[in-house]
């Protein structure tokens, strides 16, 4: 090895040990979770009985033959969802109705007993290997709520759940996310089950060990607390399941904005995700193919989701031929084209730290309007206070004043030409790690 070359190995090591040495601070994501929020697109999809019959919950007594998709074809979404970019497709397994959309050994209201495809049809198998074709994952939801199933309401149902989650998750391959959810009503006995939570999850584990699971409140990401896309202007990832139940309990209505801000001082690594429909319901309706969500509001979406340091889990709904229809797939489509124009040209050319400020050296001829922060939250989520400073001739002008950042922080500031910007972490849990400073210009 040449000097220069070892000065510059030296260098190499001595700039690796800074960020490694860094310890990590506080409640940690896994492996799998900081896997789970890189992904930061997935596609829902709500099918089942509702899709034939227009309603959002069914009433659990409709007949199997309802569900008779005339088309079906999972490869259309698959193909759909990894073209508008998303990383993942959840599909609703079984819903609050009972029918399950696969065979189920437990379940006398599932595909099996429909005529579709004369009883051997099965959403779950068609779905699971459209995904691991297209090269996207595959998650499921299912419905702990059960409107059909007359064990509801009684110990021997969370077995009857128990079997319900061993049938669904070995036999379809690897899920990147199990997810369950929170609405909870009587059952056809007139009962309210008290649902068995560890079991549920020992037998998600037993099956899916890297599953990240959803729940209103975790383990392994929580509800954003409202269907509106829209996540916390300040957004931990951090986040205390023991005191939001306490919340729930006693004060009714603040439960929610802790669910959507999260906790600095929160016990476990809990980030929040962020589920919203391209529609005005969760289930495909004829009467709202001229209500699709327009590519201007998706895109405040996913400024409000993706942007704010949660996951959008976007909901497009198969139709009642099996397909997602064409309205919301061009809508993807453009989506996508917007998100790849706005981010195409990042106009920050260097940066460099001094302290807790770091300085960027701008694309001057060009303007920007959005301000992309990502901290290195493998080290814990810090920074809860910093200002973002255009340098003008008459000193450092405010652009924007925050408090989180977290995996990734998207600021909408005002169309700003400049030659140096920078950004001040003025108040961190610990020391502040900042990742990367992208500035881009969104002229939709
Ligand atoms: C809610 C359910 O009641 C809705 O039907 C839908 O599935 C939504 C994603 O979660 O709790």
């Amino acid at each position: 090895m040449n000097k220069s070359l070892s000065y510059l190995a030296l260098a190499a090591l001595l700039l690796a040990s800074c960020t490694t040495q860094e310890a990590p601070f506080g409640a940690l994501p896994t492996p799998e979770q900081i896997e789970w929020q890189d992904m930061e697109l997935n596609m829902f999809c709500h099918f089942g009985p509702n899709t034939f019959t227009g309603l959002e919950w069914g009433e659990g007594t409709e007949a199997e033959d309802l569900f008779n998709p005339t088309d079906l074809d999972c490869r259309q979404w698959a193909r759909t969802a990894k073209a508008a970019g998303f990383k993942g497709i959840i599909i609703t397994g079984k819903h609050h109705d009972g029918f399950c959309l696969w065979p189920n050994p437990v379940s006398k209201h599932t595909v099996r007993e429909s005529s579709w495809r004369g009883g051997r049809g099965d959403v779950l198998k068609e779905l699971s290997e459209a995904c691991a074709e297209e090269g996207i994952k595959f998650g499921i939801y299912i419905s702990p709520w059960d409107r059909h199933d007359p064990t509801y309401g009684t110990e021997a149902y969370n077995e009857v759940f128990r079997q319900t989650l061993e049938s669904a998750l070995s036999g379809y391959g690897p899920v990147f996310e199990q997810w369950f959810d929170g609405a909870c009503g009587e059952g056809p006995n007139g009962k309210r089950q008290v649902y068995d939570w560890e079991l549920f999850h020992k037998e998600v584990f037993k099956w899916q060990p890297q599953a990240v699971v959803f729940s209103n409140i975790g383990p392994g990401c929580r509800w954003v607390g409202n269907e509106r896309g829209e996540a916390g202007r300040t957004s931990w990832s951090t986040f205390s399941p023991d005191l939001h139940g306490a919340l729930h309990e006693n004060l009714p209505g603040d439960y929610e904005s802790y669910l959507t801000q999260g906790d600095p001082g929160g016990e476990a690594w809990i980030p929040s995700e962020t589920d919203v429909s391209i529609r005005p319901g969760w289930f495909w309706k004829e009467s709202e193919n001229s209500q699709v969500k327009s590519v201007k509001q998706l895109l405040d979406i996913y400024y409000k989701s993706v942007g704010r340091n949660s996951l959008l889990l976007l909901n497009v709904p198969p139709d009642t031929r099996g397909r997602i229809h064409e309205i919301d797939s061009v809508r993807l489509m453009e989506f996508r084209q917007a998100l790849d124009q706005i981010f195409a040209d990042n106009l920050a050319l260097s940066q460099s730290r001094e302290g807790n400020t770091w300085t960027v050296k701008v694309q001057a001829d060009k303007p920007f309007n959005r301000v992309v922060l990502q901290e290195d939250v493998a080290k814990g989520q810090r920074i809860s206070a910093f200002t973002v400073e255009v340098e003008t001739a008459d000193g450092w002008a405010p652009l924007a004043q925050e408090t989180t950042v977290g995996r990734k922080r998207i600021l909408l500031v005002p169309q700003t030409s400049c030659e140096t910007l920078r950004v001040r972490v003025t108040d961190a849990l610990a020391k502040p790690l900042l990742k990367d400073i992208g500035l881009y210009f969104d002229s939709l």
